[in-house]
């Protein structure tokens, strides 16, 4: 699948998204469905004109980056497809981070404009950019008038950048142009969800994780379908509420949520899935335990898939149907894959590979990063990372990072950035953090730890810890446990091994 050989050399992605059900008869169908009320496609295109009026208004061109710290909404939904739509470039910021990431994050990408919530928009200002609150948002809406057509943009241009966590817990731009979201709907849209307009589309992960990004906004308007969007974090009673409210037919999950979900049934908690027709999984592996104990509860088949944010979303998949639990499926048509050995030759089925893959959604680069991105494309193909191993029926089987990073809930932790902040208290002389399964068959970020002085190491200790990472980081990124140690395992030049520490 290469958009060269199917778009014109002018294409823009919001007007491709959201302006063509306008002009197609479509104006009238609910693009967004929300607690707070649904916006049309005409509604939607209005909006998104009326932002990208807006931004012109304050100085925005062609090619700057605008900003967004936002909950999954109308406005964020209309920020986003309002910067493309003036060929300026929209990036969604995890809402998760502190104001330390988020500033380095927007000192990389300097743009020219940040939305963010009140919350955290006073602590994002620099004399270089224009910090909106949603309110001031609404106002310059109110005053603007709505561009009257979508910027000519080439097919090519930068389109968004989506920030993804790198092993030092540096995140990086990974920089996406007009075309990747229509190409991941032409190959898994159209293969794997075969998402038709009738569709209402809902996702636990929201719309700045890659992820959620395709799930709730572009497959859904690829085909004029319905997004049901919630604000709120997901946790299993804000989504069982959700799903009885917003009645979707395909539902986009973690395993974590998934995991949660289930131990909340059988607490007792009521779920109706009635309208759901199945399930998706991606992020992290999903553990086939999951799989069964889900399909018995509600009757519904997750297919499990492997995205990345560099390759915009899922280019390995189950089907529906033909779901081999604890496996990630097949190659999505579209998408080429290679499982190679360290000569860079291709390994045998059953033996274990670094997957490399082909495909015209893949970013065009990282953001400010030239060896991050000559170490990870090589022509069309991209490094994903991932060992994994193909048995003889052609399904294939994750097997690993060959990298030390972990996926918590489907969101990067980094080992490297957790112990820096670690070895800044006074009684940690070196540590180590990496990720080991829990009784779900999921990874949760562990630290072990070796102290300066032998004092009591007990849980007081590791609760004192925990508590000073989580003053400083993300709390998804704090160990579930400390365990005190005399030493850590090292090569021979005082490397530590992270992988003789991990017990699966
Ligand atoms: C891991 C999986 C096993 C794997 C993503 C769907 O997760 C997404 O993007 P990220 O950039 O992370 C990519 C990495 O996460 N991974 C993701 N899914 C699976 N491992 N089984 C899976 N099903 O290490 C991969 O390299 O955060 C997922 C769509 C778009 C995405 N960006």
């Amino acid at each position: 699948m290469r958009a060269a050989f199917h778009l014109g050399e002018t294409f823009n992605a919001a007007a491709w998204f959201v302006g063509r059900h306008s002009e197609e008869g479509r104006g009238e169908r609910i693009a967004l469905d929300t607690a707070r009320g649904c916006t049309s496609y005409a509604e939607l295109d209005l909006l998104v004109r009326r932002f990208a009026g807006a931004l012109r208004g304050a100085g925005v061109r062609a090619g700057d980056r605008v900003a967004f710290v936002l909950p999954d909404a109308e406005l964020l939904v209309a920020g986003f497809f309002g910067a493309i739509a003036i060929g300026a470039v929209a990036v969604p910021l995890n809402t998760m981070l502190r104001a330390g990431d988020h500033r380095a994050i927007l000192d990389d990408c300097a743009p020219r404009l940040v939305v963010a919530t009140a919350d955290v928009a006073g602590d994002l200002g620099a004399t270089d950019r224009t910090v909106w609150t949603p309110e001031l948002a609404q106002a310059a809406m109110a005053r603007a008038e709505p561009v009257p057509t979508y910027a000519p943009t080439h097919r090519d241009a930068l389109a968004f950048f989506l920030y993804s966590s790198g092993t030092t817990g540096e995140p990086k731009g990974v920089v996406h142009l007009q075309h990747d979201m229509w190409v991941a709907c032409e190959t898994y849209g159209k293969h794997v969800l075969e998402i038709q307009e009738s569709d209402r589309c809902f996702s636990v992960a929201k719309i700045f994780f890659a992820y959620g990004l395709g799930n709730s906004l572009y497959f859904p308007f690829h085909v004029g379908a319905t997004s049901v969007l919630m604000a709120e974090r997901p946790l299993p009673e804000a989504v069982f509420a959700e799903v009885r409210r917003g009645r979707p037919t395909i539902f986009f999950g973690v395993p974590t949520a998934y995991a949660h979900m289930l131990s909340a049934i059988d607490g007792g908690a009521s779920a109706e899935f009635g309208s759901v027709r199945f399930c998706v999984s991606a992020g992290e592996a999903l553990p086939g335990a999951i799989f069964e104990r889900w399909q018995a509860a509600t009757g519904l088949e997750i297919l499990d898939g492997i995205g990345s944010t560099e390759i915009c979303h899922i280019f390995l998949s189950n089907r529906r149907g033909a779901c081999r639990p604890g496996s990630s499926g097949a190659p999505v048509p579209g998408y080429r894959l290679r499982l190679e050995d360290e000569s860079g030759a291709e390994v045998p089925d059953g033996e274990l590979g670094d997957l490399w893959v082909e495909g015209d959604s893949t970013m065009a680069f990282y953001w400010n990063k030239h060896e991050a991105t000559k170490a990870t494309l090589r022509g069309a193909w991209i490094r994903t990372g991932d060992k994994y191993r193909k048995d003889a029926d052609g399904y294939l089987f994750h097997a690993g990072r060959s990298d030390d990073m972990i996926k918590a809930g489907g969101i990067w932790v980094s080992p490297v950035e957790v112990e820096g902040v670690l070895l800044t208290h006074p009684a940690v002389q070196e540590c180590a953090v990496v990720g080991e399964l829990d009784a779900e068959g999921l990874a949760k970020p562990q630290a072990f730890v070796v102290l300066r002085a032998q004092s009591e190491t007990d849980e007081a200790l590791a609760e004192l810890l925990r508590a000073f990472l989580k003053e400083r980081m993300a709390p998804y990124k704090v160990p579930r446990t400390i365990t005190f140690v005399a030493d850590l395992p090292k090569t021979a030049t005082g490397k530590i091994q992270r992988f003789l520490l991990r017990r699966t």
